[in-house]
């Protein structure tokens, strides 16, 4: 007797996925969609076949750095493997930043480009993060207002022509900074029509960009955040030689192997200032906002992609005289864990929709707040969850999940760069805190948003099965609010402390708030029960994360 077990397998990626298809029944009007659904349904077949065949093909590929010729020249080149290679040309012919600022249908544009990219992430390895950055580069730029790099650039950045399409790279990481991009060292020299930038860079996106935004001081400006300048900088010349230059290494990370992260010397690379020679932290946040939205979008395409796999997998595997799927705890497991993608599902794709009604100029002042509070927030909880849901689904495959030509571990550490990178979660928690004051010194303003659009989810659900999930949301943002109000009457100390807990709190209570609000519509609109279900379940796994003794005891455990 020969026993073979079954690997878990993927349908067309679009069409296999409720969550996706029922949302956007919800957000798109009817015609929109049927125009649109072409292209989610070619991204979907591609995810779920020959991209995906070719993941698990490019498995241990991994980019090679080449430093020198053979004749003693200083080449860095960068080869990428054969997934990004083509991942790069679908990307571009299918418009996965395009969509976006072709503005076909408006706002929804964006909404339309998220959903592409949701459906592409899972099975290109992070080609993600160079696409994350080109977007918002070209959002950067076009905020700008210079329109010199507007036309450098941008149409390069936003086409559909994969021999036209550049990426971009967005270098802000230095030793001395880390997060803390203020501490930056590099010093930027004018010189006729621009500067020469020289400095390190310790943590770049990826190296095979075309162009990148870098942060840089110019000589005699004044320390901190506000005496840096954005630069733009195109990194090789027209025979293909970088522009003074040099890739020190390729960083061995943990996860995301396939992109080329880089530690750099800039030995006079030529630069241009993109808007005013300080302000440069303030001038890039159009790129870190658009770029924590992908991260938020990669989050939920990845918790998506884990459970698909393993939803399917429990269906063929076999075990104590049954298939997994008919196994209650198991179900339980899986049903959680779905749960818990479908509620970030709905706060990345939230986020999404306020990004791009802000990039039509059709947002409300309240709407535009709502939207600076929630980048963070979603950034940071979808982040989290991506990583519990990673783990977990390698536990539901049992030693399977644990070896690596499965393909299945790579999801959990490519997962565990999503709370790290664009900010990590203690630095997105107290960016939530300023959000929420907005310039205004008062974190209540933000706070009256963030409840205003929690209690709209709320206000029309009727069906009695949500009525605990209903109690469960409000609960949750009563106690944000009277903690809030609480921790600043304490002071700082107690603000900072409690900031995770707070911000992940205000995550998961919008993130249960809108699953309710959306299966109320799915009831009423598809008589489909699951997203309810989903909601019961998700109220009952921890919304309301706030302790009341946050900064009692630091000095006694540190
Ligand atoms: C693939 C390999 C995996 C490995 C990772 C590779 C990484 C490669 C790519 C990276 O390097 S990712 C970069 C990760 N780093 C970050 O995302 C930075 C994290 N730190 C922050 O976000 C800090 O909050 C920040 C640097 C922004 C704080 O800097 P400052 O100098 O203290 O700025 P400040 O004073 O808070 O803000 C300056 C201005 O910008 C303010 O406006 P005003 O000048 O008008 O007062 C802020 O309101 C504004 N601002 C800051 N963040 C903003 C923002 N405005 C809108 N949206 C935001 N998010």
């Amino acid at each position: 007797m020969h026993f073979q077990q079954a690997p878990p397998a993927l349908g067309n990626q679009y069409d296999d996925d409720r969550v996706l298809r029922s949302y956007l029944r919800r957000v798109f009007p009817a015609d929109v969609l049927v125009e649109i659904e072409e292209s989610l349904r070619e991204m979907g077949r591609l995810a779920g076949g020959e991209l995906y065949e070719l993941q698990l093909a490019d498995r241990l590929n991994e980019p090679v750095l080449t430093q020198w010729d053979a004749w003693g020249n200083r080449i860095d080149q960068v080869e990428l493997t054969p997934l990004w290679r083509v991942a790069e040309r679908i990307a571009a012919e299918h418009g996965v930043v395009a969509t976006a600022y072709e503005q076909k249908h408006g706002s929804l544009s964006r909404v339309h480009q998220c959903a592409l990219a949701y459906l592409f992430t899972p099975s290109t390895d992070i080609y993600s993060c160079p696409l994350a950055m080109t977007d918002g580069a070209a959002r950067t730029l076009l905020t700008s207002g210079n329109q010199q790099l507007i036309d450098r650039a941008v149409p390069h950045l936003i086409t559909r022509d994969p021999r036209e399409f550049w990426t971009a790279g967005q270098w802000m990481t230095e030793l001395t900074g880390g997060s803390d991009v203020g501490l930056s060292e590099t010093i930027a020299k004018p010189q006729e029509g621009g500067f020469r930038l020289y400095g390190r860079k310790w943590f770049t996106s990826a190296i095979s960009s075309q162009m990148a935004l870098t942060l840089a001081r110019p000589e005699g400006n004044p320390p901190g955040g506000r005496g840096l300048a954005l630069f733009y900088l195109e990194t090789r010349d027209e025979h293909g030689r970088p522009r003074n230059i040099q890739i020190n290494r390729l960083k061995d990370k943990l996860g995301t192997r396939k992109v080329p992260t880089a530690e750099l010397t800039l030995d006079g690379t030529p630069a241009q200032l993109v808007k005013g020679t300080t302000d440069g932290v303030r001038n890039i946040a159009p790129l870190l906002n658009i770029t924590r939205l992908w991260n938020g979008i990669s989050a939920v395409a990845l918790m998506r992609r884990g459970v698909a796999l393993s939803s399917d997998y429990a269906r063929k595997r076999v075990a104590f005289g049954a298939p997994l799927s008919e196994k209650p705890l198991h179900l339980d497991t899986l049903a959680t864990l779905h749960a818990e993608a479908e509620a970030a599902f709905h706060l990345a794709f939230y986020v999404a929709e306020l990004a791009g009604q802000s990039e039509t100029r059709e947002i409300s002042d309240d709407d535009a707040l709502l939207l600076r509070v929630l980048t963070p927030v979603m950034k940071l909880t979808t982040g989290k969850q991506a990583v519990m849901v990673a783990s977990e689904v390698l536990e539901t495959f049992g030693g399977a999940g644990y070896v690596e030509d499965t393909g299945l571990p790579v999801l959990l550490r490519d997962s565990q760069v999503l709370p790290i990178w664009e900010g990590t979660t203690n630095v997105l928690a107290l960016d939530t805190l300023r959000a929420l004051q907005s310039g205004e010194n008062d974190p209540q303003r933000g706070l009256v948003r963030f409840a205003a659009a929690v209690t709209r989810c709320l206000e029309n659900v009727r069906d009695a099965r949500l009525a605990d999930a209903v109690r469960v949301a409000r609960t949750a943002l009563d106690h944000a609010t009277s903690w809030l109000a609480e921790a600043e009457r304490v002071g700082l100390l107690a603000l900072e402390a409690g900031a995770r807990r707070f911000s992940l709190t205000l995550g998961r209570t919008i993130e249960l708030a809108l699953l309710i609000k959306h299966a109320q519509w799915s009831h009423d609109h598809e008589h489909d029960g699951k997203a309810i279900a989903s909601a019961r379940r998700f109220a009952a796994s921890g919304i309301n994360l706030i302790s009341d003794h946050d900064a009692d005891d630091l000095s006694e455990l540190l």
